[in-house]
């Protein structure tokens, strides 16, 4: 699961749940399917919930009965435990097997976190090469690698023709996926003329995508 064990983050964490050896099926379609389920976090429950309890349902204790695999957990300020636990299609837990737990270090908020482009704007015509400035509030630039565990800082990518990044999902690096992970703000770019779109997609020191919510998609026209 993303965040690692050890990271620092802010609030509202954003956790990608994944399982091994087990298909995700939304709650309520087989309950007797021993080989899926859906997933369930819990906070400050390190220990899960054992085999065949059903998961309660609180505000520590959320389900994931649509099948999602990405989610956005309010974890209170200071050092908490998150545990991913899996369940089967009514709810009753598959134990201490199928669930993981990290610890996260949970940072005061620093205001809404977002990211923009500053230029060009949205649906610009624009020449090569294209001047892009890359903005981002509510957060901090840290150039790639020096701190993994640190999910308050990341730094830019621009995605050429794609969409944003899943949470927890590693930005590749191609020619349609370029890294700033010096921290730079500014680039130019060059593209083949006619329509493109231009993703800014923040990710962590290791380049896992902070997903969509950190992410910023405009159109341009290249003469
Ligand atoms: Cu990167």
């Amino acid at each position: 699961m993303t965040p690692q064990n050890g990271s620092t983050v802010f609030p509202e964490v954003a956790v990608a749940m994944a399982v091994q050896g087990m298909a995700i099926r939304p709650a309520g379609e087989d309950i007797n399917d021993r080989t899926s389920g859906h997933h369930h976090v819990l906070i400050d429950q390190p220990d899960g919930v054992s085999e065949g309890t059903v998961v309660p349902a609180t505000d520590k204790s959320i389900h994931y009965g649509k099948g999602q695999t990405i989610a956005y957990v309010n974890v209170p300020e200071g050092e908490h435990t998150l545990t991913l636990q899996f369940a089967d299609g009514a709810h009753r837990s598959y134990g201490p097997k199928l669930s993981s737990t990290v610890k996260v270090k949970v940072k005061p908020s620093t205001g809404e976190r977002k990211v923009s482009f500053i230029a060009p704007q949205d649906g610009a015509k624009v020449k090569n090469p294209i001047k892009i400035q890359m903005g981002l509030e509510g957060m901090k630039i840290r150039p790639a690698g020096e701190d993994p565990l640190d999910k308050t800082t990341g730094h830019h990518h621009i995605i050429i023709d794609g969409g944003p990044i899943p949470v927890g999902t590693t930005v590749p690096a191609d020619e349609k996926h370029i890294h700033y992970g010096k921290g730079q703000t500014e680039a130019e770019i060059t593209l083949s003329p006619g329509k493109h779109t231009l993703t800014l997609q923040l990710a962590d020191g290791l380049h896992a995508s902070y997903g969509e919510k950190l992410s910023a998609t405009i159109s341009v026209e290249v003469e």
